[in-house]
């Protein structure tokens, strides 16, 4: 039987249709009637199926590493906030959530703290995320209201995106812009690096990191001074603050100096947006995770409120989110600096909500935003802390010192659905959480459309819904009729009611009409979109229902630093999900990138004696970490890239989170993650090799360079180091060894037989070269291993297929490139007819695109 739900990974909200064809096995369709996809998944929720096992999951309540019934965690939980609030104060305890909790979960854990611990020290991971966004909307809009939806980009005839890497984070919204523009529409795209998003477009601009406001300033003086702006849309409904307009008085030059773009093509970035009527503008993380971050979003809205692109079909700001319920969690009010469905602070809103919780208490205040939340926690003012759906001791900035918190912190609680994440292991109590598939209840995507996420599968072992051990803490620290829900519909039915509960139209967001039905209507619930088309009638919700232009100003950008001369950038690969938890499950998935890297100019290379492929440390005064360095023009010269994935558990490098600073943007709360001044430095290795392995090792080699990626039946570590590998052996399981030694090149290659069957191979290399890894990879599915092993191949010529580009057929760069060449294919619908690729997901098609610009160029 065939579910239909929405796919775990990002804020687009796909639609998936699942079925379920073993115990633990579901074959992942893109539903056909879905409004987000039309029937499309990108390559990570067409791979879903694959993260389902029950390998590395969390199954049992555990106190410390003991195994504990449900009934007595619930117990000790309750009781140590309960005793911490008495003695200390309800300001002593906090919650850490997520944008991956269901709206259900997400609510209840809002009402405990906020309507009956009585503080607002509940924050989530979505201000890492979208607080700036959220901070935008406030301050223009009057409410955190995304005005768009997806529709907008098939009425666009210019999309700008800006620091959103489109094309990998929210691919299935790519594919959509791909066919606007194939049918005429223009993309420009605003990034300090040249991604795959940018390569396709019409015009790049490789701006320096941090100057977009000084970049959409510019564009608002050039809108004026050619007569672009919508003067009877700002005299009806904009408030624009006395001396407004002195901000947009540079000239195209100095802008284009200050952003460190070509005139010329600012220029030409200017014409196009004033020209164009439907114009859509996207952005996400390049221009919320800044320390002027909640500036930048106000600058973006200000363009389009100042010519009257707001509102109107395919002409829209639009901040793109996240994670799969960033919306969800704004809409209930998750975020220490709002109270609950859309309302802040304000005492008649606190009077609201508590009548209408019928709670003792109501925090009075915005509670401590992540940053300072951690840092609370650090200096022993937070005694108490529950995390639930997310891993800070990899994703928080300064991760080190979070580290140091958590392991300080007298109590913590873990809800996740995996055993063995780097924060759960700084816990007291781990709670085991429904995975996606088991989970039920309700998600809202970027474009306000709200749809369910229905279960698959049974709870496996003592696993729980995230919103019913809430509900059960909650109902032990004394609050029983309060929490008395049976089910997400209970609770989705009372979020809905305060959505409405003493709103005259005030709030835009209102779910009404949708609390009356019973629990049918609520399984059958069909994807909708709440709010209909805001400000189509130019009403703004503000307590003049004007919207407001807000004056904001270019911060002075940095002179490098002597010791940190170079700017780190954070982000994204394609097919990675944050820390890897569920995305390392999947073999496919980890072949795009196996290792994490660090991209730099070839200038800074040459200068600092990088070499492509060698390892690299970067350094920050907070941290450094390692990674195999990739040496690409598509970096700005100064500037670094590295990604957010690897973890302790996952990799000695990589471990992105020890360097940025703890600093937020000041009215957000939002850390500045995409530029933090740092240094590089060579590091040399001696040797260099791979580990594979059925299943895991007993513990992570012990080496300078060891990172693991997902591969079927087991897992692949490369490995790099500068002393001796005498320790590597212990990462060895038992078996029957066979072993073949190089002197002269420096190789060692062994392999454990079990059973007949291929345990483990380890090869090493000091000088030599080492064999492509798919063959032996293969090998730890055959019964019988081949004889060849120590060759690293089968009898007869090697294939190497390099790294895989299509995920989703398995197919090599190698592979395409000769095709490409051999049947000289000229674009990427020819490289799918002839052998496959890109034909499913589309999550390749950028990278396809440019290999064959790069061969075309090559046979040139
Ligand atoms: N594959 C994949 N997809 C995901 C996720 C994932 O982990 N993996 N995570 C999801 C989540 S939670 C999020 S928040 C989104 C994030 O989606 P994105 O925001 O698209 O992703 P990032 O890679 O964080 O950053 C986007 C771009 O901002 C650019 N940038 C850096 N500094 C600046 C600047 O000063 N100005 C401008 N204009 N741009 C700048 C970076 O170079 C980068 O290319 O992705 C979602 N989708
Ligand atoms: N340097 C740098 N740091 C960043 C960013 C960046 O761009 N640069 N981006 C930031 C952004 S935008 C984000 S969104 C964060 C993401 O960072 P995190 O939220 O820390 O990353 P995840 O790996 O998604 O963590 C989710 C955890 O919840 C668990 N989980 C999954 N589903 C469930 C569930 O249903 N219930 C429970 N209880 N647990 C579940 C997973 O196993 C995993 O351990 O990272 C932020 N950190
Ligand atoms: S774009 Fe990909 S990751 Fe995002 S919701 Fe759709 S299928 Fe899932
Ligand atoms: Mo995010």
């Amino acid at each position: 039987m065939s579910v239909k739900t929405t796919c775990a990974y990002c804020g687009v909200g796909c639609g998936i249709v699942a079925t379920r064809t073993g115990e633990r096995s579901v074959r992942i369709e893109g539903d056909p009637e879905h409004p987000a996809n039309r029937g499309r998944l990108c390559s990570k929720g067409t791979h879903l199926g694959e993260t389902v096992g029950l390998e590395g999951r969390l199954l049992h309540p555990m106190i410390g590493n003991r195994r504990a019934s449900w009934d007595k965690a619930l117990d000790l939980v309750a009781r140590r906030f309960r005793d911490t609030i008495a003695r200390h104060g309800p300001g002593s305890v906090a919650f850490y959530v997520s944008g991956q909790l269901l709206t259900e979960d997400y609510y209840v854990a809002n009402k405990l703290m906020k309507g009956f611990i009585g503080t607002a020290n509940i924050d989530t991971n979505s201000r890492l995320c979208m607080s700036s966004a959220v901070a935008g909307h406030n301050r223009a809009f009057g409410e955190d209201v995304v005005p768009a939806s997806y529709d907008d980009l098939d009425a666009a005839d210019l999309i700008i995106l800006v620091g959103s890497n489109t094309a990998w984070c929210h691919p299935i919204v790519y594919q959509r812009i791909r066919a606007r523009c194939d049918a005429g529409a223009k993309l420009v795209v605003i990034d300090p690096r040249r991604t795959e998003t940018a390569e396709e477009a019409d015009l790049h601009l490789a701006i320096r990191p941090g100057s977009d406001v000084a970049l959409m300033n510019g564009l608002l003086a050039w809108c004026r001074d050619a007569g672009a702006l919508d003067r009877a849309f700002l005299d009806a409904h904009v408030t624009v603050p006395e001396g407004f307009w002195t901000l947009a008085d540079g000239d195209l030059w100095s802008t284009a100096r200050t952003c460190d773009v070509p005139a010329a093509d600012l220029r030409r970035f200017y014409e196009l947006f004033a020209a164009t009527p439907r114009t859509v503008t996207l952005f996400s993380q390049g221009v919320n995770q800044s320390l002027a971050g909640t500036d930048q979003v106000n600058a973006i809205l200000n363009v389009h409120l100042a010519t009257g692109r707001i509102g109107k079909p395919g002409a829209q700001p639009f901040s793109i989110t996240g994670q799969p319920n960033a919306m969800g969690g704004r809409e209930v009010g998750g975020l220490a600096s709002t109270l609950a469905a859309h309302m802040d602070f304000a005492e008649g809103n606190r009077a609201i909500v508590q009548r209408f919780w019928a709670s003792p208490t109501i925090a009075a205040k915005p509670g401590l935003k992540a940053v300072d939340l951690f840092r609370a926690v650090g200096e022993g003012r937070i005694k108490a802390l529950w995390v639930m759906a997310t891993n800070p001791a990899v994703s928080m900035p300064d991760a080190g010192r979070v580290r140091e918190a958590l392991a300080g912190c007298p109590f913590v609680v873990v809800s996740d659905v995996m055993a063995d994440t780097d924060t759960g292991a700084f816990a007291h109590v781990r709670l085991p959480a429904a995975a996606w598939g088991e989970k039920d209840g309700t998600v809202t995507n970027s474009d306000r459309t709200i749809s369910r996420q229905r279960a698959i599968f049974p709870l496996p072992g003592e696993a729980k819904a995230d919103w019913w051990i809430v509900t059960q803490v909650a109902r032990r620290m004394g609050w029983k009729t309060a929490f008395a829900y049976d089910r997400p519909a209970d609770i989705w039915r009372e979020h809905v009611r305060l959505s409405t509960y003493r709103n005259d139209g005030t709030r835009l967001f209102s779910l009404t009409g949708r609390a009356s039905g019973g629990n049918a209507d609520y399984d059958a619930m069909e994807p909708f979109r709440w709010g209909g088309t805001p400000f189509a009638d130019g009403r703004f919700p503000t307590p003049d229902g004007r919207a407001r232009l807000v004056p904001v100003t270019q911060k002075p950008l940095a002179a490098p630093l002597r010791d940190w001369p170079l700017t780190l950038n954070t982000g994204r690969y394609r097919d990675h999900w944050h820390t890897m938890t569920r995305t390392g499950l999947s073999p496919k998935l980890a072949r795009h990138r196996e290792e994490p890297l660090v991209e730099v100019h070839p200038d800074d290379a040459a200068r600092l004696g990088i070499a492509n492929g060698a390892l690299a440390r970067v350094a920050t005064p907070q941290g450094e970490s390692l990674y195999r360095a990739r040496v690409t023009d598509a970096q700005r010269p100064g500037e670094l890239f590295v990604p957010i994935h690897w973890t302790h558990r996952t990799s000695t490098g990589g471990r992105t989170g020890l360097l940025p600073r703890p600093l937020a943007d000041p009215i957000s709360g939002q850390p500045g993650f995409k530029a933090t001044p740092a240094a590089i430095a060579a590091v040399a290795t001696t040797w260099r090799g791979f580990l594979i392995l059925a299943g895991e090792p007993a513990k992570r080699p012990d080496c300078l360079w060891a990172t693991r990626v997902a591969v079927p039946s087991g897992s692949l570590w490369e490995l790099a180091g500068d002393g001796g590998t005498g320790l590597l052996d212990t990462a060895l399981p038992a078996g029957e060894r066979i072993e073949a030694v190089d002197t002269a090149r420096g190789t060692r290659r062994v392999a454990v037989l079990a059973g007949g069957r291929l345990a483990a191979a380890l090869f090493l290399t000091e000088r030599g070269e080492l064999p492509p890894r798919d063959w032996l990879i293969d090998q730890l599915r055959e019964a019988e291993a081949a004889p060849t092993l120590l060759a690293g191949r089968a009898p007869g010529p090697a294939i190497d297929r390099g790294p895989i580009v299509c995920t989703c057929f398995d197919i090599g760069l190698r592979t395409i490139v000769a095709a490409i060449r051999e049947q000289q294919l000229a674009d990427v619908a020819a490289i799918g007819a002839a052998i496959g690729a890109g034909t499913n997901c589309g999550s390749c098609r950028p990278a396809l695109a440019r290999l064959i610009t790069g061969e075309t160029t090559h046979a040139a």
